[in-house]
Protein backbone atom coordinates (compact mmCIF):
# COMPACT_ATOMS: atom_id res chain seq x y z
CA UNK A 1 0.00 0.00 0.00
CA UNK A 2 0.97 3.57 -0.79
CA UNK A 3 2.09 5.44 1.98
CA UNK A 4 -0.07 8.94 1.58
CA UNK A 5 1.94 11.83 2.79
CA UNK A 6 0.78 15.47 2.92
CA UNK A 7 3.66 17.55 1.04
CA UNK A 8 5.15 20.22 2.95
CA UNK A 9 3.27 23.56 2.26
CA UNK A 10 6.14 26.03 0.86
CA UNK A 11 6.19 29.62 2.83
CA UNK A 12 6.50 32.88 1.57
CA UNK A 13 7.51 36.22 3.39
CA UNK A 14 3.57 36.90 3.69
CA UNK A 15 3.39 33.40 6.21
CA UNK A 16 6.10 35.74 7.91
CA UNK A 17 4.62 39.15 7.65
CA UNK A 18 2.22 40.02 10.95
CA UNK A 19 -0.58 42.23 10.84
CA UNK A 20 0.60 44.50 12.88
CA UNK A 21 1.14 48.28 11.17
CA UNK A 22 4.78 49.16 10.88
CA UNK A 23 5.77 52.25 13.58
CA UNK A 24 9.26 52.81 12.57
CA UNK A 25 9.65 56.21 10.60
CA UNK A 26 9.71 56.16 6.96
CA UNK A 27 12.76 55.55 5.77
CA UNK A 28 14.53 54.01 8.85
CA UNK A 29 17.04 51.29 7.94
CA UNK A 30 15.02 48.50 10.19
CA UNK A 31 12.24 48.16 7.20
CA UNK A 32 14.97 46.52 5.11
CA UNK A 33 15.93 44.40 7.61
CA UNK A 34 12.60 43.01 8.38
CA UNK A 35 11.69 42.57 4.70
CA UNK A 36 15.33 40.57 4.93
CA UNK A 37 14.55 38.60 7.20
CA UNK A 38 10.72 38.02 6.43
CA UNK A 39 12.08 36.32 2.93
CA UNK A 40 15.02 34.68 4.54
CA UNK A 41 13.28 32.42 7.25
CA UNK A 42 11.02 30.52 4.19
CA UNK A 43 14.74 29.86 2.86
CA UNK A 44 16.05 28.70 5.99
CA UNK A 45 13.05 26.09 6.12
CA UNK A 46 11.92 27.94 9.39
CA UNK A 47 8.58 27.72 10.89
CA UNK A 48 6.35 30.13 12.43
CA UNK A 49 5.33 27.96 15.68
CA UNK A 50 8.97 26.89 16.10
CA UNK A 51 10.69 30.47 15.69
CA UNK A 52 10.70 33.31 18.03
CA UNK A 53 12.21 36.66 18.43
CA UNK A 54 13.03 37.81 21.74
CA UNK A 55 13.78 41.82 21.60
CA UNK A 56 14.55 44.34 24.68
CA UNK A 57 13.74 48.42 24.49
CA UNK A 58 13.99 50.46 21.44
CA UNK A 59 12.84 51.12 17.86
CA UNK A 60 14.41 47.80 16.61
CA UNK A 61 13.37 46.29 19.33
CA UNK A 62 9.39 46.66 18.21
CA UNK A 63 10.74 44.20 15.40
CA UNK A 64 8.93 40.75 17.26
CA UNK A 65 5.51 42.32 16.72
CA UNK A 66 6.38 42.70 12.70
CA UNK A 67 7.44 38.70 12.38
CA UNK A 68 4.51 36.46 12.48
CA UNK A 69 5.93 34.35 14.68
CA UNK A 70 5.98 33.75 18.42
CA UNK A 71 7.98 36.74 20.45
CA UNK A 72 8.36 38.86 22.97
CA UNK A 73 8.92 42.40 23.60
CA UNK A 74 10.65 42.13 26.92
CA UNK A 75 12.50 44.91 29.41
CA UNK A 76 15.35 47.25 28.30
CA UNK A 77 18.23 45.28 27.98
CA UNK A 78 17.16 42.01 29.05
CA UNK A 79 16.19 40.15 25.88
CA UNK A 80 19.65 37.88 26.33
CA UNK A 81 18.41 36.58 29.75
CA UNK A 82 14.56 35.92 28.48
CA UNK A 83 15.69 34.41 25.01
CA UNK A 84 18.22 31.93 27.58
CA UNK A 85 15.13 31.40 29.13
CA UNK A 86 13.26 30.42 26.02
CA UNK A 87 16.17 28.43 24.77
CA UNK A 88 16.60 26.22 28.20
CA UNK A 89 13.13 25.18 28.10
CA UNK A 90 12.36 24.20 24.48
CA UNK A 91 15.99 23.28 22.76
CA UNK A 92 13.79 22.80 19.53
CA UNK A 93 12.96 26.08 19.02
CA UNK A 94 15.34 29.11 16.60
CA UNK A 95 15.74 31.77 19.04
CA UNK A 96 16.47 35.35 17.76
CA UNK A 97 17.56 37.97 19.57
CA UNK A 98 16.82 41.55 18.23
CA UNK A 99 18.76 44.39 19.93
CA UNK A 100 20.11 48.09 19.67
CA UNK A 101 23.13 49.27 20.46
CA UNK A 102 21.78 51.04 23.14
CA UNK A 103 19.33 48.15 24.57
CA UNK A 104 22.26 45.53 24.41
CA UNK A 105 24.98 47.75 24.79
CA UNK A 106 24.17 50.02 27.71
CA UNK A 107 21.71 49.08 29.82
CA UNK A 108 22.23 45.42 28.51
CA UNK A 109 25.62 45.10 28.09
CA UNK A 110 25.92 42.89 31.00
CA UNK A 111 23.46 40.53 29.51
CA UNK A 112 24.51 40.29 26.43
CA UNK A 113 28.15 39.66 27.49
CA UNK A 114 26.82 36.27 29.46
CA UNK A 115 25.13 35.13 26.66
CA UNK A 116 27.49 35.52 24.41
CA UNK A 117 29.97 33.73 26.86
CA UNK A 118 28.14 30.79 27.79
CA UNK A 119 27.53 30.09 24.00
CA UNK A 120 23.80 30.02 24.53
CA UNK A 121 22.42 28.71 21.09
CA UNK A 122 20.79 32.08 20.12
CA UNK A 123 20.86 34.27 16.77
CA UNK A 124 21.74 38.02 18.09
CA UNK A 125 21.52 40.69 15.77
CA UNK A 126 22.08 43.72 17.17
CA UNK A 127 21.17 47.10 15.17
CA UNK A 128 23.83 49.65 14.92
CA UNK A 129 22.50 52.90 14.61
CA UNK A 130 25.21 54.67 17.28
CA UNK A 131 22.22 56.74 18.59
CA UNK A 132 19.02 55.73 21.14
CA UNK A 133 16.03 56.40 17.95
CA UNK A 134 13.41 55.83 20.25
CA UNK A 135 13.61 58.23 23.69
CA UNK A 136 14.74 60.97 20.13
CA UNK A 137 18.51 60.95 19.89
CA UNK A 138 20.67 60.44 22.85
CA UNK A 139 24.03 59.00 22.54
CA UNK A 140 24.90 55.69 22.41
CA UNK A 141 28.33 53.76 23.47
CA UNK A 142 28.78 53.31 19.66
CA UNK A 143 28.41 56.90 19.17
CA UNK A 144 31.47 58.69 17.87
CA UNK A 145 33.51 60.89 20.28
CA UNK A 146 32.25 64.35 20.05
CA UNK A 147 28.78 63.13 18.71
CA UNK A 148 26.25 66.10 19.85
CA UNK A 149 22.80 65.16 20.84
CA UNK A 150 20.24 66.87 23.52
CA UNK A 151 22.42 64.27 26.41
CA UNK A 152 25.48 65.78 25.16
CA UNK A 153 24.91 68.79 23.98
CA UNK A 154 28.86 69.89 23.45
CA UNK A 155 29.33 66.42 22.02
CA UNK A 156 30.27 63.23 23.90
CA UNK A 157 33.38 62.22 25.35
CA UNK A 158 33.19 58.61 25.49
CA UNK A 159 35.14 56.56 24.37
CA UNK A 160 33.39 54.76 21.17
CA UNK A 161 33.12 50.86 22.00
CA UNK A 162 33.11 48.55 19.13
CA UNK A 163 30.66 45.61 18.87
CA UNK A 164 32.65 43.41 17.09
CA UNK A 165 35.37 43.47 19.62
CA UNK A 166 33.29 43.50 23.11
CA UNK A 167 31.65 40.17 21.11
CA UNK A 168 35.38 38.49 20.91
CA UNK A 169 36.28 39.67 24.14
CA UNK A 170 33.31 38.02 25.70
CA UNK A 171 33.75 34.82 24.57
CA UNK A 172 31.98 34.97 21.06
CA UNK A 173 32.61 31.77 18.30
CA UNK A 174 30.30 33.52 15.89
CA UNK A 175 31.00 37.03 14.55
CA UNK A 176 30.06 38.79 11.86
CA UNK A 177 28.68 42.15 10.04
CA UNK A 178 25.97 43.29 7.45
CA UNK A 179 24.69 46.68 6.57
CA UNK A 180 20.73 47.64 6.49
CA UNK A 181 20.78 48.42 2.32
CA UNK A 182 22.72 45.34 1.59
CA UNK A 183 19.77 43.00 0.38
CA UNK A 184 21.75 40.17 -0.80
CA UNK A 185 24.60 40.21 1.77
CA UNK A 186 22.50 40.10 4.86
CA UNK A 187 20.35 36.67 3.91
CA UNK A 188 23.67 34.91 3.50
CA UNK A 189 24.54 36.41 7.45
CA UNK A 190 21.14 35.26 8.61
CA UNK A 191 21.94 31.94 7.40
CA UNK A 192 25.21 31.19 8.60
CA UNK A 193 24.13 32.69 12.07
CA UNK A 194 21.35 30.73 12.27
CA UNK A 195 23.33 27.22 10.77
CA UNK A 196 26.28 28.20 14.11
CA UNK A 197 25.29 25.79 16.73
CA UNK A 198 26.34 28.07 20.18
CA UNK A 199 25.54 32.09 20.51
CA UNK A 200 26.20 33.68 16.91
CA UNK A 201 26.57 37.56 17.05
CA UNK A 202 25.96 39.83 14.12
CA UNK A 203 26.24 43.67 13.92
CA UNK A 204 24.07 45.12 11.82
CA UNK A 205 24.40 48.51 10.59
CA UNK A 206 21.63 50.64 10.69
CA UNK A 207 20.67 53.94 9.14
CA UNK A 208 18.45 56.32 11.67
CA UNK A 209 17.10 58.76 9.13
CA UNK A 210 15.85 61.03 11.71
CA UNK A 211 18.34 61.12 14.78
CA UNK A 212 21.89 60.02 13.18
CA UNK A 213 21.30 60.03 9.60
CA UNK A 214 23.81 58.88 6.66
CA UNK A 215 26.58 57.74 10.09
CA UNK A 216 27.17 54.76 7.16
CA UNK A 217 27.23 56.50 3.97
CA UNK A 218 30.18 55.33 2.74
CA UNK A 219 29.83 52.23 3.28
CA UNK A 220 26.56 52.37 1.58
CA UNK A 221 26.65 54.70 -1.53
CA UNK A 222 27.50 53.04 -4.22
CA UNK A 223 30.13 55.02 -5.40
CA UNK A 224 32.07 54.93 -2.16
CA UNK A 225 31.38 51.56 -1.11
CA UNK A 226 34.47 49.67 -2.75
CA UNK A 227 36.44 51.72 -0.89
CA UNK A 228 34.67 51.48 2.64
CA UNK A 229 33.20 47.63 2.64
CA UNK A 230 35.94 44.97 2.62
CA UNK A 231 33.54 42.00 1.69
CA UNK A 232 35.22 38.65 3.66
CA UNK A 233 35.22 35.10 2.22
CA UNK A 234 36.57 32.47 3.99
CA UNK A 235 39.97 31.09 1.65
CA UNK A 236 39.88 34.03 -0.37
CA UNK A 237 42.34 37.32 -0.38
CA UNK A 238 41.16 40.54 1.46
CA UNK A 239 41.22 42.26 -1.33
CA UNK A 240 38.61 45.66 -2.23
CA UNK A 241 38.28 49.18 -4.03
CA UNK A 242 36.43 50.21 -6.80
CA UNK A 243 40.04 48.73 -8.90
CA UNK A 244 40.14 45.78 -6.94
CA UNK A 245 44.15 46.85 -6.65
CA UNK A 246 43.85 47.26 -2.36
CA UNK A 247 44.11 44.55 -0.14
CA UNK A 248 45.06 44.22 3.03
CA UNK A 249 48.54 42.40 5.14
CA UNK A 250 49.63 41.96 8.37
CA UNK A 251 52.76 44.48 9.02
CA UNK A 252 54.62 42.34 11.58
CA UNK A 253 56.43 45.81 12.93
CA UNK A 254 53.04 47.42 14.05
CA UNK A 255 51.58 44.10 14.68
CA UNK A 256 48.31 45.12 13.26
CA UNK A 257 46.72 45.03 9.73
CA UNK A 258 47.58 47.63 7.27
CA UNK A 259 46.04 48.78 3.88
CA UNK A 260 48.16 48.70 1.13
CA UNK A 261 47.90 49.22 -2.89
CA UNK A 262 49.23 46.05 -5.22
CA UNK A 263 51.40 47.20 -7.85
CA UNK A 264 52.83 50.15 -5.72
CA UNK A 265 55.75 49.09 -3.42
CA UNK A 266 56.82 46.04 -4.62
CA UNK A 267 53.30 44.53 -2.90
CA UNK A 268 51.77 41.85 -5.11
CA UNK A 269 48.55 40.20 -4.94
CA UNK A 270 50.32 36.83 -3.42
CA UNK A 271 51.43 39.31 -0.35
CA UNK A 272 47.39 39.64 0.54
CA UNK A 273 46.42 37.93 3.88
CA UNK A 274 43.87 35.52 2.89
CA UNK A 275 40.89 35.37 5.55
CA UNK A 276 41.10 32.46 7.50
CA UNK A 277 37.35 32.92 9.61
CA UNK A 278 38.70 29.89 12.01
CA UNK A 279 41.09 32.01 13.31
CA UNK A 280 40.84 34.17 16.67
CA UNK A 281 44.26 36.31 16.06
CA UNK A 282 42.68 37.26 12.81
CA UNK A 283 38.98 38.23 13.74
CA UNK A 284 40.35 40.22 16.57
CA UNK A 285 42.63 42.52 14.15
CA UNK A 286 39.35 42.11 12.00
CA UNK A 287 37.67 43.39 14.60
CA UNK A 288 39.49 46.65 15.01
CA UNK A 289 39.78 47.22 11.02
CA UNK A 290 37.58 50.14 10.14
CA UNK A 291 37.98 52.41 13.46
CA UNK A 292 40.01 54.50 11.08
CA UNK A 293 38.22 56.17 8.51
CA UNK A 294 40.84 55.52 5.81
CA UNK A 295 40.44 51.46 6.40
CA UNK A 296 37.82 49.41 5.16
CA UNK A 297 34.84 48.02 7.47
CA UNK A 298 34.98 44.09 7.31
CA UNK A 299 31.79 42.69 6.40
CA UNK A 300 30.24 38.95 6.51
CA UNK A 301 31.65 36.22 8.48
CA UNK A 302 34.49 37.91 10.50
CA UNK A 303 34.86 34.89 12.90
CA UNK A 304 33.24 31.16 13.37
CA UNK A 305 34.59 28.56 15.41
CA UNK A 306 33.20 25.26 16.51
CA UNK A 307 31.15 25.11 20.15
CA UNK A 308 33.50 22.84 22.49
CA UNK A 309 29.66 21.95 24.24
CA UNK A 310 26.57 22.56 23.95
CA UNK A 311 25.47 25.10 27.14
CA UNK A 312 21.92 24.10 26.57
CA UNK A 313 22.79 20.45 26.16
CA UNK A 314 24.66 20.50 29.19
CA UNK A 315 22.39 22.77 31.53
CA UNK A 316 19.16 20.02 30.25
CA UNK A 317 21.89 17.13 30.95
CA UNK A 318 21.84 18.73 35.07
CA UNK A 319 18.57 19.61 34.79
CA UNK A 320 17.55 15.34 33.93
CA UNK A 321 20.07 13.96 36.34
CA UNK A 322 18.49 15.86 39.40
CA UNK A 323 14.97 15.66 38.30
CA UNK A 324 12.66 13.77 41.32
CA UNK A 325 15.93 13.70 43.65
CA UNK A 326 15.19 16.37 45.62
CA UNK A 327 12.46 19.72 45.86
CA UNK A 328 13.39 23.12 45.11
CA UNK A 329 12.93 23.67 48.87
CA UNK A 330 14.98 21.38 49.68
CA UNK A 331 17.40 22.62 47.13
CA UNK A 332 16.68 25.99 48.37
CA UNK A 333 17.02 25.64 52.44
CA UNK A 334 19.89 22.84 51.38
CA UNK A 335 23.08 24.63 52.15
CA UNK A 336 23.88 27.50 55.01
CA UNK A 337 20.37 28.66 55.29
CA UNK A 338 19.34 30.37 59.13
CA UNK A 339 15.81 31.89 60.11
CA UNK A 340 16.35 35.70 61.60
CA UNK A 341 13.93 35.77 64.02
C1 LIG B 1 14.85 50.78 32.52
C2 LIG B 1 14.74 51.70 31.34
N1 LIG B 1 15.63 52.69 31.22
C3 LIG B 1 15.55 53.54 30.16
C4 LIG B 1 14.56 53.39 29.25
C5 LIG B 1 14.48 54.37 28.10
N2 LIG B 1 14.91 53.81 26.84
C6 LIG B 1 14.04 53.20 26.01
S1 LIG B 1 14.74 52.67 24.58
C7 LIG B 1 16.25 53.30 25.06
C8 LIG B 1 17.46 53.21 24.16
C9 LIG B 1 17.21 52.51 22.88
O1 LIG B 1 18.32 52.64 22.03
P1 LIG B 1 18.75 51.49 21.06
O2 LIG B 1 18.85 50.21 21.76
O3 LIG B 1 19.98 51.94 20.37
O4 LIG B 1 17.52 51.31 20.07
P2 LIG B 1 16.96 52.18 18.86
O5 LIG B 1 15.77 52.89 19.41
O6 LIG B 1 18.02 53.10 18.37
O7 LIG B 1 16.59 51.13 17.86
C10 LIG B 1 16.17 53.89 26.32
C11 LIG B 1 17.32 54.50 27.01
C12 LIG B 1 13.65 52.33 29.41
N3 LIG B 1 12.69 52.09 28.52
N4 LIG B 1 13.77 51.50 30.46
S1 LIG C 1 13.84 57.15 15.41
FE1 LIG C 1 15.42 56.37 14.03
S2 LIG C 1 15.67 54.20 14.56
FE2 LIG C 1 13.71 54.91 15.42
S3 LIG C 1 12.17 54.39 13.84
FE3 LIG C 1 12.81 56.52 13.51
S4 LIG C 1 14.47 56.37 12.01
FE4 LIG C 1 14.20 54.32 12.88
Amino acid sequence: MNEMTTPQEKLTIKDFTSDQEVRWCPGCGDYAILKCMQRTLPELGATRENTVFVSGIGCSSRFPYYMDTYGFHTIHGRAPAIATGVKLAKPELDVWVITGDGDGLSIGGNHLMHAIRRDVDLNILLFNNQIYGLTKGQYSPTSVVGTKTPSTPQGSVDPTLNPIAFALGSGARFVARTVDTAQKHMPDVFKRAHAFKGASFVEILQNCIVYNDAIWEEITNKKTAPDHQLLLEHGMPMIFGAERNKGIIFNAKSFALEVVTIGENGITEGDILVHDETSLQMARMLGDLGENPSEPAPMGVIYAAEADQSYVDAVRGQMVSEKGKRSLKDIIHGGQTWVVE
